[in-house]
């Protein structure tokens, strides 16, 4: 069976990870955002692409959530030692890769090649596309002022609460190469168990690739990223309650209008099931914590499972 996923950073690198264990990972393609790709000391850094990239390739930091094992800081101390910005902490042997991934696009090659070619070297079998080779950029409105995804997420620690998200060149912006092939290819199309406001909302703000997924002729399954109302890791849950009005999983069904056909919400929530199925959504009720591959695995199956009931 073939599946394309739109993934956000860690949540949806885990899932990839399960999901790349129970089928043939030549199957999968994973669509990621780009939203909060940002430059960091001239380097072009795509946070999200080197969540997924890290984690199939086994060399993530599974603790920190982002980044890579065994890092040193070496180069980081001596920015911080010459008063260069370091806010945003890139490790060293993470540098290594933003070093070939800027020297590839300033020489002219798109996202979509480097990301191919990073997927190669670091012996990854799924594919691994940049929603858009465009520039697009997440930015929050917050009652203090207006913010570029990672300064709001990490210079200001996501303190301030969101009024609203958009996504600076979204309207031009067109689908990666590949990415488009892979949705009208696939027999299920999968969101993983990423923050739906600023990991999926950028992927599905490229027009095109909304509307794929709107004329979509196989099940769409995504994975509530909320136990128990509560976010694993991050701002997900407060801006649900802000921007949805709760954090039940009818409210995570709801940031899906007309495309999901099934959500995964986990046994916490299982009381919400009712309210999802009310939506024209299955509620598929599991475990969705992933704490170790057992359970990534498990999570991948109740996903995949959707075709059979669907
Ligand atoms: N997150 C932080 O909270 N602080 C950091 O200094 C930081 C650096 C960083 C460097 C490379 C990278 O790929 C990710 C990094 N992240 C950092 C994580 C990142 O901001 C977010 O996890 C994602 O953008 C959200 O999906």
């Amino acid at each position: 069976m073939r599946v394309a996923v739109l993934s956000g950073g860690v949540g949806g690198a885990r899932f990839l990870r399960g999901l790349v264990d129970v089928l043939d990972p030549a199957r999968v393609t994973a669509i990621v955002n780009v939203g909060d790709d940002l430059e960091v000391l001239g380097l072009a850094v795509s946070p999200d692409l080197d969540s997924v990239l890290y984690a199939l390739a086994g060399i993530a930091d599974e603790e920190r959530g982002w980044g890579r094992a065994d890092e040193t800081w070496s180069a980081l101390a001596t920015v911080q030692a010459l008063g260069g910005e370091d806010w945003f902490r890139l490790g060293d042997r993470d540098l290594g890769l933003h070093l070939v991934r800027s020297d590839a696009l300033r020489a002219g090659e798109p996202l979509s090649a480097v990301t191919a070619r990073l997927t190669a070297a670091l012996g990854i079998d799924c594919t691994i596309l940049p929603a858009t080779d465009d520039r697009l950029r997440t930015w929050v409105d917050t009652p203090n002022g207006s913010f570029e995804f990672q300064h709001w997420f990490v210079a200001r620690g996501h303190r301030d609460p969101v009024d609203r998200v958009r996504f600076e060149g979204a309207a031009a912006a067109r689908p990666a190469p590949g990415v488009l092939e892979a949705l009208h290819e696939a027999e299920l199309l999968l969101i993983a168990p990423s923050n739906p406001f600023v990991s999926i909302g950028p992927i599905l703000a490229v027009e095109r690739i909304r509307a794929a997924l709107e004329r979509r002729r196989v099940p769409c399954v995504a994975v509530s990223p909320l136990i128990g109302g509560r976010a694993v890791k991050g701002p997900a849950a407060l801006m649900l309650s802000r921007l949805e009005g709760g954090t039940s999983a009818a409210q995570v069904a709801q940031c899906y209008p007309g495309l999901i056909d099934a959500l995964v919400i986990d046994e916490e929530d299982a009381a919400d099931a009712d309210a999802v199925s009310e939506l024209g959504v299955r509620p598929i009720v599991t475990r969705t914590l992933m704490r170790d591959a057992a359970a990534r695995r498990a999570l991948a199956e109740a996903a995949l499972s959707a075709v059979a009931i669907a």
